[in-house]
């Protein structure tokens, strides 16, 4: 087992980061999140499952993402990329889980060997793992951990140090795919501004942007990003973006009263800078991976469009030019949603874009595998969390289809610009917005034409403390609770008092929290039926 020494490297590389005792460590739905000092130990050991993964998937290169995203500056996570960008694949979920709750550190170096037994590697194969991090003060020590692991264990790395979570999965793609026929871009942070900027100009032919963007960064990594990306473009085009909460500086003010997630669950613009009324506004999260539009009406005031908005804009968007560019029996279009997505978002798609929409768990991980099996899959979270993905064949069409008119030949170059812009590895708050941007100018809309394509039911989302999340299990695609029992039954009779209601709850995988979200016909009932289903959470939360 250790005829070259490693075993006992990686022995001593795992004393240097001991794991916190007395806590079960989970890979949620966005890998393993919790209070940064009780991470250390854990990315030193993701640092030794993705030297394992990436020796199992012939040597090609692994991401390791170090971010808490929406979570406040004190927590911290970790999570791994797969080769084209993808999370984690769903079965290697539950080896890091077992990795990371080894009891000892000899324990953990046995299991270390066994998992790769199991899986029939060669550790004196090569491995190849490339990382990053967000702003948290936290990072730094972690990525830190995660080097040490890396060393041990004889596997080349390469640190981007701060970056989006979307910009380390692109580099992830792009390092796999480097000199094949389907790269995916230059393997460099500039790589991605280009890559994007290029597609956002080619994508914006003969169109104009109307008026100024305010891009609310959530104190976070986005911030300086973005205004990395807008040098990145030519003055000509005239887009006027004014970036604002993008102190990186300090660390406390990340997503503090600002960002996507604040502004998609408290249903209000930031308090500062102080909003404007009528300024077309959107939200990142603190990793740049979530995306909200809003703006003050003059006459009605705040008007949010969430990821279930931009979704349905983007399928409409997509479907016209697949019909323009005459591919329209061809490519299959399909969006996917989760249990969050307003009822009205789904009966709009369905009805009236005439699209199939199928509903699974939260977390992108399952909603991009079902948008997978279409040739243009749209799938975007309420949260602001989502893409476009497109199929080999589609990209083929738009590219190799012969135009017959000036029209089709625009929108086959419309298509094929879109490919580039979206980012198809993971949703991507700065990518998202072009694509937005992009089709506002097309349709020539403003927002509020937008928000007119259909109404909204009144909902709320309530975060639940409980003593016991783990209580809770679903079914369904987690519209329905299996556990505890009788709960759901409670659930049901509650629902059956309101018009045109519907409730569900579930564990965050994020939080040490339930989530419980409610609509209803008016906003007094949804946020009744929301405040009695919390009840309900709170009570069975404690196991009595
Ligand atoms: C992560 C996931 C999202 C998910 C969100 C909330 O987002 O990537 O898919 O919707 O957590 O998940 P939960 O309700 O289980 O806490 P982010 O932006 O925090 O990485």
């Amino acid at each position: 087992m250790d005829s070259d020494g490693r075993y006992q490297q990686i022995l001593e590389a795992s004393k240097r980061h001991p794991i916190v005792e007395g806590h079960v460590f989970k890979y949620g739905t966005a890998g393993f999140r919790m209070k940064a000092d009780l991470l250390e130990g854990v990315t030193f050991r993701v640092g030794l499952l993705s030297s394992i993964r990436s020796r199992k998937l012939n040597s090609q290169a692994i991401g390791v993402m170090i971010t808490a995203s929406h979570n406040p500056a004190a927590d911290n996570g970790v999570k791994i990329v797969d080769p084209m960008g993808e999370m984690l694949e769903q079965e290697w979920e539950s080896l890091a889980t077992a990795l990371v709750n080894a009891t000892s550190h000899e324990q953990l170096v046995e299991l270390y060997y066994k998992l790769a037994e199991m899986q029939k590697i060669d550790l004196k194969s090569p491995a190849k793992v490339i990382y990053g991090r967000d702003t948290r003060p936290s990072g730094h020590k972690l990525a830190s951990a995660l080097a040490d692991a890396l060393e041990a264990t004889g596997t080349e790395l390469v640190d981007y140090k701060i970056l989006t979570t979307p910009q380390l999965h692109y580099l992830v793609r792009a390092t796999n795919t480097e000199g094949l026929p389907s790269s995916y871009g230059v393997v460099s942070e500039t790589g991605y501004y280009d890559k994007l900027a290029k597609a956002f100009v080619k994508a914006m032919r003969g169109k104009r942007i109307s008026g100024q963007l305010v891009v609310d960064c959530a104190n976070g990594v986005g911030g300086p990003k973005l205004h990395e990306f807008l040098k990145h473009l030519p003055k000509e085009l005239g887009f006027d973006v004014k970036v604002v909460n993008d102190d990186v500086l300090r660390p406390e003010v990340l997503n503090l009263d600002c960002g996507a997630d604040f502004v998609k669950t408290k249903q209000r613009a930031p308090p500062n800078p102080k909003p404007q009324t009528g300024v077309r506004t959107c939200s990142f999260d603190g990793d740049a991976d979530r995306l909200i539009y809003y703006w003050i009406d003059p006459q009605s005031g705040f008007f949010m469009l969430d990821g279930d908005r931009i979704s349905s804009l983007a399928a409409s968007f997509l479907g016209d030019l697949v019909e323009r560019a005459g591919l329209k029996d061809y490519i299959r279009i399909g969006v996917v949603q989760t249990a969050y997505a307003n009822g009205a978002s789904t009966h709009y798609i369905t009805q009236h874009l005439k699209l199939d929409v199928i509903c699974t768990p939260t977390g992108v991980k399952h909603l991009h595998h079902v948008a997978q099996t279409f040739d243009i899959g749209v799938y975007f979270e309420a949260n602001g969390h989502g893409t476009v993905l497109f199929s080999p064949d589609a990209i083929t069409a738009f590219k190799n289809t012969e135009p017959q008119s000036p029209a089709q030949k625009d929108a086959l170059d419309t298509l094929s610009a879109f490919v580039a812009l979206i980012n198809q590895t993971v949703g991507d708050a700065l990518s998202d917005m072009l694509m937005v941007e992009v089709i506002l100018a097309h349709k020539n809309w403003t927002l509020r034409d937008w928000a007119m394509t259909y109404a909204d039911l009144p909902n709320r989302l309530v975060r639940v403390e409980v003593g016991n999340k783990d209580l809770f299990e679903t079914t369904d695609a987690e519209r329905r609770l299996s556990k505890p029992y009788g709960a759901q039954d409670e659930i049901d009779s509650e629902v059956r008092k309101y018009k045109d209601a519907r409730a569900f709850a579930r564990a965050s995988g994020t939080e040490n929290a339930c989530r419980v979200y409610a609509e209803a016909a008016t906003r007094s009932e949804a946020n009744e039926l929301a405040d009695r289903v919390a009840r309900i959470i709170e009570r069975h939360g404690t196991g009595v």
